[in-house]
C-alpha cells in the first residue's frame, strides 16, 4: 500500500514535469518515486544484504480533460500536490492557489449536497439513524460554502469517517509546490512567502522547486548533479523534499526491516499497533502476529546484525499493544 499523490493545478504550471522529474522521464500517467532515508543507507552499509528496497510514493499525473475530470483523478489519492506556476510571464502562484482550493471546494460541495438530498429522503422514509450522518453533512456544506477547504474543518476522527465514502478531495492532506524559475531559487523570493502563508493557514506544507531544473539534474550524473545544485544553493535534492513532504503529510512513519537477503523501509501509518505493521510485510502476519523484536538503526548498525543483536539479548520484546515508532528496526515473531 504505498502512498499515493496526485498532481493537481491549472494548465501549464509544470506539473508534467515535475512528474517525469520525479519518476523518470519515460514514464506516463503514473509512476513510482523512491522515499529517500539515509537511515536505510546507513543500515544497507551495515548489514550488506542482497537488496536494498527503499519505501515509494506512487504518483499520478494530472490527465488531460476538464476540471472536473481532473479533479476526479485526485479523488483516489492519498495526497494532494497542488502545482503552482511562479516562472514565465506574470506569475500569480497565490492566485492558483486560490483557484485550485476554490474548484476542490466545488467539486466537494457538488458531492455534499447530492448526498444531503439523499439521506433527506432517506430519513422522511423513516430511515432515523441517518441523522447523525446529516449532522456531519451539514456542517461539511457550511463549511464549503464559505470557500474553505474540508481539511480545515474541525471534525472528531469518526464524523471524519462519516464522509469518506463520498470521496471529497478538498480534506486531503495537501503539499504545495511552487515551481520556479531559477532565478527565485532557494527560497522563491516574496511570491512563495505569500504562497506559504495561505497554504499554512489551509493545513499544507509549501516547497519551492524548479521542475525544469530537477528534470535537468537527473540526467546529469551524481557529481556534475551536486555541483550544479550547489551553484543554486540547493541544500538537498527538491525531489527528496518533495517526497518526504508527501509522506509526512500522508501521515506515515517508516520503519525497517533488516535481514539477509533483503534491508527494507516499510510505509506505516502514524501510530500504528504492531499486527498492522506486521501486516504491511505480508498481509497473514497481522493475523499470526506472535511479538516483535525491536532495536533501533543506531543499536543495529553498532551491532551488524539482527542476529548478533538477538545473541546478545539485546531485542526489546513488544507485543500487541506495542505502536510502531519511526526509525524502529523491526523483526516480526509469527505463527503459522
Ligand atoms: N522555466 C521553467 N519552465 C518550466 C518549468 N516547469 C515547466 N516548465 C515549462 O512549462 C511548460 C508547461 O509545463 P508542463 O509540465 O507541461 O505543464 P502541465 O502542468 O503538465 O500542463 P498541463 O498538463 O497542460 O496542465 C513546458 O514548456 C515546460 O517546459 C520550470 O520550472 N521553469
Ligand atoms: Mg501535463
Amino acid at each position: 500500500m504505498p502512498v499515493s499523490v496526485a498532481l493537481v493545478g491549472p494548465q501549464g504550471s509544470g506539473k508534467t514535469t515535475l512528474f517525469h522529474a520525479l519518476v523518470g522521464a519515460g514514464a506516463e500517467g503514473v509512476g513510482m518515486v523512491d522515499v529517500p532515508d539515509h537511515r536505510l543507507q546507513r543500515l544497507a552499509e551495515a548489514v550488506g544484504p542482497r537488496r536494498v528496497v527503499h519505501a515509494q510514493v506512487r504518483v499520478v499525473d494530472a490527465p488531460p480533460g476538464s476540471r472536473a475530470q481532473r479533479i476526479a483523478a485526485a479523488r483516489e489519492a492519498d495526497v494532494v500536490l497542488e502545482v503552482l506556476r511562479a516562472f514565465g510571464p506574470d506569475p500569480d502562484p497565490l492566485g492558483e492557489l486560490q483557484g485550485i482550493d476554490l474548484d476542490l471546494v466545488l467539486a466537494d460541495l457538488a458531492s455534499v449536497e447530492k448526498r444531503i438530498e439523499v439521506v433527506g429522503r432517506e430519513m422522511r422514509a423513516g430511515r432515523k439513524e441517518r441523522v447523525a450522518e446529516l449532522e456531519v453533512l451539514e456542517r461539511a456544506r457550511a463549511h464549503l460554502d464559505t470557500g474553505q477547504v474540508l481539511r480545515t474543518l474541525d471534525l472528531e476522527p469518526e464524523e471524519r469517517a462519516r464522509l469518506a465514502p463520498l470521496f471529497l478531495v478538498s480534506d486531503r492532506p495537501g503539499v504545495v509546490v511552487v515551481n520556479v524559475s531559477d532565478d527565485l531559487l532557494p527560497d522563491g523570493g516574496g511570491l512563495a512567502d505569500r504562497v506559504r502563508s495561505l497554504a499554512g493557514q489551509r493545513g499544507c506544507r509549501t516547497l519551492v522547486v524548479d521542475a525544469q531544473l530537477e528534470l535537468e539534474l537527473g540526467e546529469l550524473d551524481a557529481v556534475d548533479a551536486g555541483q550544479l545544485r550547489q551553484t543554486y544553493r540547493l541544500a538537498e535534492g527538491g525531489l527528496e523534499a518533495v517526497a518526504r513532504a508527501v509522506w509526512d503529510a500522508g501521515g506515515l512513519i517508516t520503519f525497517f526491516t533488516a535481514g539477509e537477503p533483503e534491508v527494507r523501509a516499510w510505509p506505516c501509518p502514524r501510530g500504528a499497533p504492531a499486527p498492522l505493521a506486521a501486516g504491511v510485510v505480508h498481509s497473514d502476519f497481522e493475523r499470526l502476529f506472535i511479538r516483535a523484536e525491536v532495536t533501533s538503526v543506531d543499536e543495529l548498525v553498532e551491532a551488524g546484525s539482527m542476529e548478533a543483536l538477538r545473541a546478545a539479548g539485546r531485542l526489546r520484546v513488544e507485543g500487541r499493544d506495542y505502536r510502531v515508532r519511526d526509525g524502529d528496526v523491526v523483526f516480526f515473531r509469527v505463527g503459522r
